[in-house]
């Protein structure tokens, strides 16, 4: 089946009204595993929702400061509520990164928008460098005729320096893999500071989609979940 005209124009427009935006999406394929949509059944076809630069941050603290008591897992929260109550517009089923078993999030991003990993293992975007993410998915009963990716240049190709695999002072990126034990000791450590205040120096040390980096205060947060 195929969209009904404006469908996608009006689901960007609920999203953007929170500072998320559409990030592509695209039908399964006869016979292919997908996560079940609102009918029980395998979904026919999923939209990504996400992230360029920080554009959801200040909707977020405004929601996060008119809470009664702390929540957990705030972003997580935030995100899920929001992209329900599109869901629920649109007759979707949203799904969120951090829901068990983890659904390939990355894998669908690279179909949807071309994208590839950068050394760091974030996806690398054309525009927005490694300034971006997956907030949640809608998966649809129906097929949905979104555009598939255009050519997309992928930038770390290009970089003959890669300063993304020389600024971490424990060298928890080497291009190949990322020791998570080596970061973690390191950020939670005495030498820390600069990474828990400020975000990742390898991520930070990426000269593309700088426009789009995250403030230091949004990138402390992320990093204070990282840690806990
Ligand atoms: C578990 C997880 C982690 C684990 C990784 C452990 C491991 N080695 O698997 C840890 C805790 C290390 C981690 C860290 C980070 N993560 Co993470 N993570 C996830 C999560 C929840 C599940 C990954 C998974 O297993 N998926 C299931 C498999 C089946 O899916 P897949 O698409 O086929 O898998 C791909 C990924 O697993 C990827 N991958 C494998 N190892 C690693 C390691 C890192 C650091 C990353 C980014 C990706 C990655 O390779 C696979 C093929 O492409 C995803 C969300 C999601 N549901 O995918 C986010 C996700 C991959 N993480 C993300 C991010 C941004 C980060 C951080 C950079 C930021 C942060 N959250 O603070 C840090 C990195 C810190 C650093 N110093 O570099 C983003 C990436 C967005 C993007 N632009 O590409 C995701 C998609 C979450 C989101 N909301 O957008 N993460
Ligand atoms: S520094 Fe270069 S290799 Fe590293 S993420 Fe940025 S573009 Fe890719
Ligand atoms: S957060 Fe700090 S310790 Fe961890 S990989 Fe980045 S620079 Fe290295």
């Amino acid at each position: 089946m195929t969209r009904k005209p404006g469908v996608l124009e009006d689901i960007g427009a609920a999203l953007v009204a929170h500072g998320l935006i559409l990030r592509g999406g695209f039908a399964f394929a006869d016979g292919e595993a997908a996560p079940a949509g609102i009918s029980g059944l395998p979904a026919r076809s999923v939209l990504l929702v996400g992230q360029a630069g920080a554009a959801p941050w200040p909707y977020f603290l405004q929601w996060r400061d008119g809470q009664a008591r702390a929540i957990a897992n705030p972003l997580d929260t935030w995100s899920r509520e929001v992209i329900s109550s599109v869901a629920d517009e649109f007759a979707a089923r949203a799904v969120s990164p951090s829901d068990r078993p983890y659904l390939p999030f990355q894998r669908w991003a690279m179909r949807a928008e071309g994208l590839k990993p950068s050394p760091l293992g974030i996806l690398m975007h054309s525009e927005y460098g490694l300034w971006h993410a997956y907030r949640g998915a809608l998966l649809f009963d129906t097929e949905i005729d979104v555009e598939g990716p255009r050519e997309v240049i992928h930038l770390c190709d290009l970089c003959v320096g890669k300063p993304c695999l020389k600024a971490c002072p424990v060298d928890a990126h080497d291009g190949a893999g990322f020791d998570h034990a080596a970061c973690l000791a390191h950020v939670r450590g005495a030498e820390g500071g600069a990474c828990r205040e400020g975000g990742c120096l390898d991520r930070n040390a990426c000269p593309y989609g700088t426009d789009f980096r995250y403030s230091a205060d949004e990138q402390a947060f992320h990093m204070a979940a990282f840690v806990r």
